[in-house]
C-alpha cells in the first residue's frame, strides 16, 4: 500500500531531511528511489531500516513514479521535473525555478492549500525564509489586514548546502588555531568574491539583482505576495548570513489595516495560528532561539511589540528550522496534502 515516491538530491541538506520527514511523518511509500547526480550515484543512505543505493536521476527514472520531491538546485528542475510530469508523476519542487510562474501553485499548506488544485503537475515549495515568515503573517492578514512588511534575517549557513556548514566549521577552527583561511563557498559559492563566515555576518544571500536587493530579498518580496494571495502588500527585506548551523532567524516589523491591536491581542493571534508556537515572556527571558527550533517543524514566534509611533506596527522575532518547515517538512506536508485531497493517480 502506498505510492512510489522518488527523492531528487537525496544526498543534500535537504534531501536527507526529506528522508528523515517522509520517515517520520510515515507518509505511506510503495516504493522509494533516491536519485542524484552522477557525482553522488552510487551512494547508499537508510531509509525506514534499509539502506537503499542512490541512483543517477535521468528521464527514465521516473517511469511509474507518483510523487517526485525535488531539491537538487533550479538547473535540475528545469531539466527534469517536465521529465517526471510527462511520465505521470507530480512533482513537489523545493527550487526557485518555477515558484512564481502563474501555472504553478506555491503552496504553505497552513495558508494556501486549496491553491493545489490548480496545479499543473509541478507545485513549488517556497525559499525557506519566506515559509517562516508568511506562517508568522496569516493569523495577522485574518484578524487585523495586512499593509506593510519589513524584514531583516539571520539566516543558517545549512541554508547554502552543506558545503557551506564545511566552511563555517573549518573555518572557526584555522580562526582560533591562528591559521589561514580561505572563503570559496559563502556569501554564494557561483559569485566571485568569497567572505569570512566564521564570526562575521554577511549581508548577502544569492546573487544581487538590477534593483540592488539580492535574490533571495526578492523571492521573500515575491513569494509573500503570491502565498499571501496579496500583490500589493509592501514588502521588503535584507537578508543576511550568521555563522549559525541551522536555524533562520527574522526581525519583522509589520503594519495592519486595522489598528488598536494590543500587545496581548497580537501575542492570542499568533498563539492560535496554524503551524505557530508562541514563545514570548520577557519576565522570564523566553523568546525563540535558533537552537532550540533546531530539529522541529514549528515556526516559533517572540518578542511581539508594538511599534513605539506607528499605531498599527507591530515588531516580530520568527525562528524556524530552515531545513524543516522551510524545506523538507513543508514539501512532505504539500505531499500529504495531494494525498488528503486525492489528486494522487492510482
Ligand atoms: C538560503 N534561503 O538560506 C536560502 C536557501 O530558494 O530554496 C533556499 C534556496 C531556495 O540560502
Amino acid at each position: 500500500q502506498g505510492f512510489n515516491v522518488a527523492v531528487v538530491g537525496a544526498t543534500g541538506a535537504v534531501g536527507q531531511q526529506m528522508l528523515k520527514t517522509l520517515a517520520e511523518q510515515a507518509f505511506p511509500i510503495k516504493s522509494l528511489k533516491l536519485l542524484s547526480s552522477s557525482r553522488s550515484a552510487g551512494k547508499q543512505m537508510e531509509f525506514d531500516g534499509k539502506t537503499l543505493t542512490v541512483e543517477e536521476a535521468t528521464p527514465e527514472s521516473f517511469d511509474g513514479v507518483q510523487v517526485a520531491l525535488f531539491s537538487a538546485g533550479g538547473s535540475v528542475s528545469k531539466k527534469l521535473a517536465p521529465e517526471a510530469v510527462k511520465r505521470g508523476a507530480i512533482v513537489i519542487d523545493n527550487t526557485s525555478a518555477y515558484r512564481l510562474a502563474d501555472e504553478v501553485p506555491l503552496v504553505v499548506p497552513e495558508i494556501n492549500e486549496a491553491d493545489i488544485h490548480n496545479h499543473q503537475g509541478i507545485i513549488a515549495n517556497p525559499n525557506c525564509s519566506t515559509i517562516q515568515m508568511a506562517v508568522a503573517l496569516e493569523p495577522i492578514k485574518q484578524a487585523y489586514g495586512l499593509k506593510k512588511v519589513v524584514v531583516s534575517t539571520y539566516q543558517a549557513v545549512s541554508g547554502a548546502g552543506l558545503d557551506a556548514v564545511d566552511e563555517m566549521y573549518e573555518q572557526t577552527g584555522q580562526i582560533l588555531n591562528d591559521e589561514d583561511i580561505s572563503p570559496e563557498v559563502l556569501p554564494v559559492s557561483k559569485d566571485e568574491k568569497h567572505y569570512q563566515i566564521a564570526f562575521n555576518a554577511l549581508p548577502q544571500i544569492d546573487v544581487f539583482q538590477d534593483n540592488g536587493y539580492t535574490f533571495e530579498e526578492m523571492k521573500m518580496v515575491n513569494e509573500t505576495k503570491k502565498i499571501l494571495h496579496d500583490p500589493s502588500l509592501a514588502v521588503s527585506a535584507t537578508c543576511v548570513r550568521l555563522p549559525v548551523e541551522t536555524g533562520h532567524s527574522e526581525s519583522v516589523y509589520v503594519e495592519t489595516e486595522k489598528s488598536g491591536a494590543t500587545t496581548s491581542d497580537m501575542q492570542a493571534v499568533l498563539q492560535g495560528g496554524a503551524g505557530i508556537t508562541l514563545q514570548d515572556d520577557p519576565a522570564t527571558q523566553t523568546y525563540p532561539l535558533a537552537t532550540a527550533a533546531k530539529g522541529l517543524p514549528d515556526v516559533f514566534v517572540g518578542r511581539v511589540r508594538r511599534d513605539l509611533d506607528a499605531e498599527n506596527g507591530y515588531h516580530l522575532w520568527v525562528v524556524s528550522d530552515n531545513l524543516l518547515k522551510g524545506a523538507a517538512y513543508n514539501s512532505v506536508q504539500i505531499a500529504e496534502s495531494l494525498v488528503k485531497l486525492g489528486l494522487i493517480r492510482s
